[in-house]
C-alpha cells in the first residue's frame, strides 16, 4: 500500500486484499475493469470506491457525449469528478476545448490528478475543488451557451439497490431537481449518470412535452451497470 498524503481520507493504492476494507473489497476485486492501469499506482479515497465509473463504460458515455453534443458545445464540465474515471475518458478525446473538473474533496480532487497523470491525460484537464453548485454560478457562469454538463453524483452510498425501483426525489444528498435546477442554468445539454434502477417516470417528469428523452443503460459484461440520460438537444443517430 502507498500513500500519497497525509489526511483522515488519504488517497491510497492498495496491492493486495488484506490491506482493503471489507465494505470496497468487491471494488477492488473488479479494479482492473475500474481502471485498466490500475497496478501503475491508481489512488482511491476509500469512499470514493463506490462511485467510480468503470474505464469501458467511462470511454463508451464520453463517445456519445462527444459525438451526440451539439457541434456549438465546446467545454465539458464533470460535476462530481471524484478520483478521475469519467473525466480521464473525456480528455482521451481532442473533441473538448476545455475540460473542467470540480469535486468537493481535496483529497479525492487529489486521487483524481494523479490518476490522470498515470493516463497522461492531467494538463488537459482544469481541475477545481470545491461545491459543484456554487463554482457553475460564479467562475463557471461565463460558459453559457457553449457547454454540456455531465455529473455522476453521489447516490447515498452503496445501498442504493436496497429499494426495487431507485427514488431519484430522495436521492442523497441531491435529488434529481436539486441537480437538474441549476445545471439547467447553464447548459441545456446535461447528461447525468444515475442508478440502473431509477425510477424512469421521475425522469419523464422533466422531458419536455413532445420531445425524445435518451436514456441509455451502460453494460459490461451483459450486467447493467448504471443509466445516463441525456437531457438537451444531443444529435443522436437515427
Ligand atoms: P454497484 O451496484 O455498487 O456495484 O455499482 P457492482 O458490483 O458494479 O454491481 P453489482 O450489481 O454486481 O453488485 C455499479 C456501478 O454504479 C459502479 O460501477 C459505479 O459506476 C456506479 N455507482 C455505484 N454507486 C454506489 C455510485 C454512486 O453513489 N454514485 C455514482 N455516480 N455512481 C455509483
Amino acid at each position: 500500500m502507498t500513500t500519497s498524503e497525509a489526511s483522515t481520507k488519504p488517497c491510497l493504492h492498495y496491492t493486495s486484499i488484506d490491506q482493503v476494507p471489507v465494505g470496497i473489497q468487491k471494488y477492488w476485486h473488479q479494479r482492473h475493469d475500474i481502471f485498466s492501469r490500475y497496478d501503475e499506482g491508481i489512488q482511491s479515497t476509500d469512499s470514493a470506491w463506490y462511485g467510480v465509473t468503470p474505464e469501458p463504460v467511462a470511454a463508451t458515455i464520453a463517445a456519445h457525449v462527444a459525438e451526440a453534443a451539439p457541434a456549438s458545445a465546446t467545454t465539458l464540465i464533470d460535476a462530481f469528478a471524484g478520483i478521475g474515471g469519467n473525466t480521464i475518458a473525456f480528455a482521451q478525446s481532442s473533441r473538448w476545448e476545455r475540460i473542467f473538473a470540480i469535486e468537493k474533496d481535496p483529497a479525492v480532487l487529489a486521487c483524481a490528478k494523479h490518476n490522470a497523470e498515470i493516463y497522461g491525460v492531467a494538463k488537459k484537464i482544469w481541475w477545481i475543488q470545491g461545491d459543484c453548485f456554487s463554482i457553475l454560478k460564479t467562475r463557471l457562469a461565463g460558459m453559457k451557451g457553449s457547454t454540456v454538463i455531465f455529473a455522476s453524483p453521489p447516490w447515498g452510498g452503496p445501498g442504493y439497490l436496497d429499494d426495487g425501483v431507485f427514488n431519484l426525489s430522495t436521492m442523497q444528498p441531491y435529488s434529481l431537481r436539486d441537480l437538474y435546477t441549476p445545471f439547467s442554468k447553464l447548459s441545456s445539454e446535461i447528461a447525468l449518470f444515475l442508478p440502473r434502477t431509477s425510477d424512469l417516470n421521475q425522469l419523464t417528469e422533466l422531458a419536455p412535452d413532445g420531445k425524445k428523452l435518451e436514456v441509455t443503460h451502460y453494460c459490461l459484461r451483459g450486467n447493467s451497470k448504471a443509466i445516463c440520460v441525456y437531457f438537451g438537444k444531443w444529435n443522436w443517430p437515427e
